[in-house]
């Protein structure tokens, strides 16, 4: 099974992100995000065989047990690899930066104890699209959510299909109790 582990947004976080598409004047080649499916990641770990997910839970309740709470916001638009020539269209994270990279140096170090690998290019951000023709320019595009507290994380399964990606919740690590 394909896995990640990421945090949820609000409904309310969720409804306004989606209207960042209406800021981009070329949407042609763009794959939105389902509002459903938008989210944080924290961390990708790809394939994994079924029989190493009580292992990957129990090194996540370890590192929910040890965080507490926090609270993020949201601003502005970014891409990668670069805001003017974007494939990966997204949302940055303003407060609360540090909380999230915490959160995934713990995460990396947990999992890199389970054979996998770190990486070391992590940064927060929320994709909206992803550019399938062309390159799109978000340069100077505005955007802010306030105040999303952020009291779990998720363990996500997610199955490719033809339609877009399936995303199933597996399992909910509550900061600060595991
Ligand atoms: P994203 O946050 O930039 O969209 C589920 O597929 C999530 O895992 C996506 O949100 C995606 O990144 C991230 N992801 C997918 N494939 C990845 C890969 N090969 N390396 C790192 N992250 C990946």
């Amino acid at each position: 099974m394909r896995l990640f582990i990421a945090i949820d947004l609000p409904f309310e976080a969720k409804k306004e992100i989606v209207g960042v598409r209406e800021l981009i004047k070329n949407k042609g080649g763009i794959k939105w995000v389902e509002m459903e499916n938008i989210h944080l990641t924290l961390k990708f770990l790809g394939e994994v065989k079924e029989d190493k997910v009580s292992a990957i839970e129990k090194r996540l309740r370890a590192v929910a047990k040890d965080t507490e709470p926090f609270i993020i916001s949201l601003r502005d638009v970014g891409g990668f690899p670069n805001v003017r020539e974007s494939r990966v269209i997204w949302v940055g994270v303003e407060q609360g930066r540090e909380m999230v990279y915490e959160l995934n140096r713990k995460i990396e170090r947990a999992m890199e104890k389970l054979g996998f690998e770190r990486d070391s290019r992590f940064h927060p951000h929320i994709t909206i699209g992803r550019v399938k023709r062309g390159r799109v320019n978000v340069q100077g595009l505005k955007f802010h959510y306030p105040s999303i507290f952020v009291k779990s994380f998720f363990l996500i399964s997610s199955r490719l299909t033809p339609s877009g990606p399936i995303y199933t919740p597996l399992r909910e690590f509550k900061l600060g109790e595991g």
